[in-house]
């Protein structure tokens, strides 16, 4: 078989440390900086691809950390690209689904990385290589972690003063449960009508806790409530959503495609937070929004923290989609006070706002990149 001018010649994983602003507390864990998989995807046409593979935490959100998403791209998945035509993204995603099994967030950085490098190609942004965008930018709400109801409060106050974010997501679960709901209700009087306050839970609570907490919040005026029980707990979460006064959003319980069909058939949330890293990429995460968008589920542009390229990937797909009732949760690169690319991506007005660039639209700064990663 002759080889293609635009065959993959090569992948990189690399993987880099970042600090971040503040700790940021959630139920499973704290984070005391941000780790990203950044990988590179160079072809013979001289086009280089890149993508990000990232989670929380190491292995307390996900089934992949950062170590075994670098060994799993290096050992398994590297092997089936070489020498495949990179300008196909079907006959590549299809390659993988025949030999790999699970492995979204590394498959998410590879769909990315193909994305990324056909946009360069044609000169077209990756939004467009997905069909079209409708929009230029996405809302996107701020995550109150500090961990302190006071310190919470300020930070929110501050965003709203400089218009970067109205909507703020309360991470708890961690703590009593009395003491988690005195500190939402706290945060929710304090910003009244001028800002939505939703939670997450990050699966902490059982069913019993939940349906009363559920109750409390909603009565209080919180407008969302995230992954307040185990993804494990399925039936749990159709009882939930019959009786929660506030709407439930899947987030753990979506772990692939599959998953969001399966909450969808049994009616276990009408919110569901899209990401790319758990579907497997920008093309897979627009199959649950429209699995959603069949069932009349309502969509929210879900984040793993990522950095610059993860947060930009998912913008594309997510400017692509008709409605995101619930908004976007992408500013992953805010939460960090460095960054591994030339031109960081522009929050302005509440906004984030997604590049007509081909590609993704972002440069790998090289110098920043080699201080970054590790040896
Ligand atoms: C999660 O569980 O949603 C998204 C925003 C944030 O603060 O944490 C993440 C993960
Ligand atoms: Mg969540």
């Amino acid at each position: 078989i002759e080889m293609s001018h635009t065959a993959i010649e090569s992948l990189e994983a690399i993987i880099v440390d970042l600090p971040t602003i503040r700790p940021h507390k959630l139920a499973m864990h704290t984070m005391q900086n941000q780790t990203l998989v950044i990988l590179r995807i160079r072809c013979a046409d001289g086009i280089e691809g890149i993508g990000e593979a990232t989670t929380i935490g190491g292995l307390s959100y996900g089934n992949e950390s950062p170590d075994s998403i670098k060994v799993n791209l290096d050992r398994h998945f590297a092997p089936l690209l070489v020498g495949q035509d990179a300008s196909n993204l079907n006959a590549c995603m299809q390659r993988i689904d025949r030999v790999v099994k699970g492995n979204t967030f590394a498959r998410s950085a590879v769909e990315t990385a193909l994305l990324d490098a056909q946009g360069k190609r044609l000169g077209l942004p990756v939004s467009e290589i997905l069909g079209g965008r409708v929009r230029d930018s996405l809302e996107v709400a701020w995550t109150l972690a500090s961990g302190d109801t006071s310190k919470d409060i300020a930070e929110a106050e501050h965003m709203l003063e400089v218009r970067r974010h109205r909507i703020f997501k309360l991470k708890i679960g961690a703590g009593e449960v009395n003491r988690d709901l005195a500190h939402v209700i706290a945060i929710k009087k304090a910003l009244g009508d001028r800002a939505s306050v939703r939670v997450d839970v990050n699966q902490a609570w059982d069913e019993g806790v939940a349906l009363r907490a559920c109750r409390v919040l909603g009565d209080n005026g919180i407008d969302l409530i995230e992954q307040p029980i185990s993804r494990n707990n399925r039936s749990g979460q159709v009882r939930l959503n019959l009786s929660s006064p506030a709407p439930i959003m899947a987030d753990e319980s979506i772990e692939c495609v599959e998953d969001a069909f399966n909450l969808a058939r049994d009616g276990a949330a009408p919110v569901f937070a899209l990401k790319i890293a758990k579907n497997g990429g920008p093309r897979a995460v627009l199959r649950t929004a429209s699995i959603a968008e069949a069932a009349g589920i309502g969509l929210y542009g879900g984040t793993m923290l990522e950095g610059s390229v993860g947060t930009l990937a998912s913008a594309h797909a997510f400017i692509t989609l008709n409605k995101l009732a619930w908004d976007t949760e992408l500013f992953g690169p805010l939460l960090l006070t460095e960054d591994i690319v030339t031109e960081p991506p522009v929050y302005r007005d509440f906004q984030l706002h997604v590049p007509r660039l081909p590609g993704i639209g972002l440069t790998l700064d090289e110098e920043r990149l080699a201080r970054f990663r590790r040896p």
